[in-house]
């Protein structure tokens, strides 16, 4: 088997339709967003790449994230489509004896809103970029190569995991197996079986101890943890968790949804200083860089598929949820051997009053569940007074805006702090017998704007510092997701601009480029304050 990474420099072509044969007139570098600078901006169009592979016999092409919908040519001749933008992908073909081929792939940003199933839709509360904008690579196999190693750990206590394997379509006869770079052991192959992790130690955010396992060459790495979600709380290890933490969009003004690596470990390294134990991947999948950087720094994840409020017509559309239950398969496949991902989601903030949503929502509550017993599976709701759907979660999980989106009768010209405690005391009576968790909670505020009312810096830092006061002492909460880390784009198209001044969400602690707006050293320090007074 032999990887090759298809980063770097590719041929390109932009129009503003799909053309029947591309002009490849200038370069790229992958990953990048094709509508991220002056002039293509928020234009719905097409961007063609194209380049050279050396490759022969059987090829896999790993597309790690690209959107909104493209197809992959190789040679002139199709190899598959994805229309599941963010989504892990895998494309199969078959190069020869010849090993000089030239891969195409064209892909659009255009919103095609008369489908209804089409995962992004023209309302999400984010810009929906286009472009191959996270790493690709190529795969040479044999039949009987190791696809794939799933790694699910099974008591801490004795330090047993089960692993599945995959192959590439023929097992083989036995296979080499060892941990840790140590010495390897012959045994002949199974799809499912038990092992003793020897000499493990617990993964857990104080001490994120990561594992690896080889089998025929290839290696997986994972963790020793477990959760439990039976009663009110959620456990690591049996120790009860407190998730304090913000919501984080793939989103930067040079970048796009190209974020890079040492961008996002800059981001999470915030994070983990700000005093917060986790981060909710809003409202897509999430890279493997970032995963991989949670694992090692013990930041705990809310990982999710791409949805976002979506309406009645569309949770009750067939292709809808097909494509719904795919990109969620997907999501574990690629997500299971993390032990930084806690939390399972899908469809944030659906219109689960209908009970369209709830067949959706339970779809997809099953879908996951069969391929993974070991993590709590959410969606985050927005409206817990009609919802029908919550019961089928293992988390309550509620996004709430009080002291924000109040009611008009609720609000007075400074705004409205005092509800943020009325609300969170309010749901916390209310929802008895699961984990309970504020998927979001937040206030904008536009940086460098310090009059001190809504929109300033001084309403927001005031917000978010009464938000986790009233959530750390509260211990009916499982935790917190404060919306958002940082300013990202957001609508340039429809009526909804009219909210998003400078076609931001400006919910941002930091501003777009991770400047801190004084809400970030607002609650960094009251954290540092609470943490002691807990200590004391
Ligand atoms: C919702 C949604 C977020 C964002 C937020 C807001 O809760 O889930 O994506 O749109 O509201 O800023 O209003």
């Amino acid at each position: 088997m032999k990887v090759q990474n298809l980063n770097g420099i590719w041929q390109f072509a932009y129009s503003e339709e799909k053309p029947e044969n591309p002009v490849f007139d200038s370069f790229v570098s992958v990953p990048s967003c094709f509508d991220n600078i002056p002039g293509r901006a928020g234009v719905r169009a097409c961007g063609c790449y194209k380049r050279n592979i050396n490759c022969s016999g059987k090829v896999m092409l790993t597309v790690e994230g690209a959107g909104l919908h493209y197809e992959v040519f190789v040679d002139g001749r199709s190899v598959g489509k994805s229309i599941l933008a963010y989504s892990k992908e895998e494309f199969f073909f078959d190069c020869g004896n010849i090993t000089e081929h030239e891969l195409v792939i064209i892909a659009d940003n255009k919103i095609y809103s008369d489908d209804l199933g089409e995962t992004y839709k023209v309302y999400y509360d984010f810009y929906g970029f286009g472009g191959i904008y996270s790493d690709i690579y190529l795969t040479e196999y044999a039949d009987d190569d190791i696809r794939r190693i799933e790694v699910i750990p099974q008591d801490i206590n004795k330090g047993t995991a089960l692993i599945r394997l995959e192959t590439f379509g023929a097992n083989p006869d036995e296979i080499m197996i060892s941990f840790d770079g140590k010495t390897s052991e012959k045994r002949p192959f199974a799809q499912e079986f038990t092992v003793n992790v020897p000499d493990f130690k617990l993964w857990s955010v104080e001490t994120p101890y990561l594992h690896t396992v080889r089998i025929n060459g290839v290696e997986a790495e994972f963790g020793m943890r477990t959760l439990d979600w039976s009663g009110n709380d959620l456990l690591l290890n049996g120790k009860v968790l407190k998730l304090v933490g913000c919501n984080r969009h793939e989103s930067h003004p040079a970048f796009g949804a190209a974020v890079p690596e040492s961008l996002i470990a800059d981001d999470l390294q915030m994070i983990k200083e700000q005093g917060f134990n986790f981060v909710r991947g809003s409202h897509y999948p999430q890279k493997e860089s970032l995963l991989r950087l949670c694992d090692r720094m013990g930041i705990l994840v809310w990982e999710e598929a791409l949805g976002w409020g979506n309406r009645k017509e569309h949770l009750a559309d067939a292709a809808f949820g097909d494509n719904q239950a795919e990109q969620c398969r997907k999501m574990v496949r690629k997500s299971i051997n993390h032990p930084s991902v806690i939390i399972w989601g899908f469809l944030n903030e659906a219109h689960s009053e209908h009970p369209e949503a709830a067949d959706l929502l339970r779809r997809l509550y099953n879908t996951i569940r069969e391929m993974d017993p070991s993590r709590p599976i959410t969606f985050a709701c927005n409206r817990p007074k009609s919802d029908i759907c919550m019961q089928y979660m293992d988390i309550f999980a509620i996004n709430i805006y009080p002291g924000w989106y109040d009611t008009a009768d609720e609000l007075s010209p400074r705004g409205s702090i005092a509800n943020v405690k009325k609300y969170i005391d309010m749901w916390g009576e209310k929802f008895q017998g699961k984990p309970l968790m504020i998927g979001e909670i937040g206030s904008a505020a536009l940086y460098g704007d310090h009059s001190g009312y809504r929109w300033s810096e001084e309403y927001q830092a005031d917000h978010l510092e009464e938000v986790l006061k009233c959530v750390l002492n509260n211990p009916r909460y499982t935790g917190v997701g404060i919306w958002l880390f940082a300013d990202a784009k957001s609508y340039l198209e429809t009526e909804y601009f009219f909210t998003r001044p400078r076609g931001f969400n400006n919910k941002g602690m930091l501003n777009e480029y991770r400047l801190p707006k004084v809400s970030w050293y607002r609650t960094r320090e009251y954290l540092r304050k609470f943490k002691e007074s807990v200590k004391n």
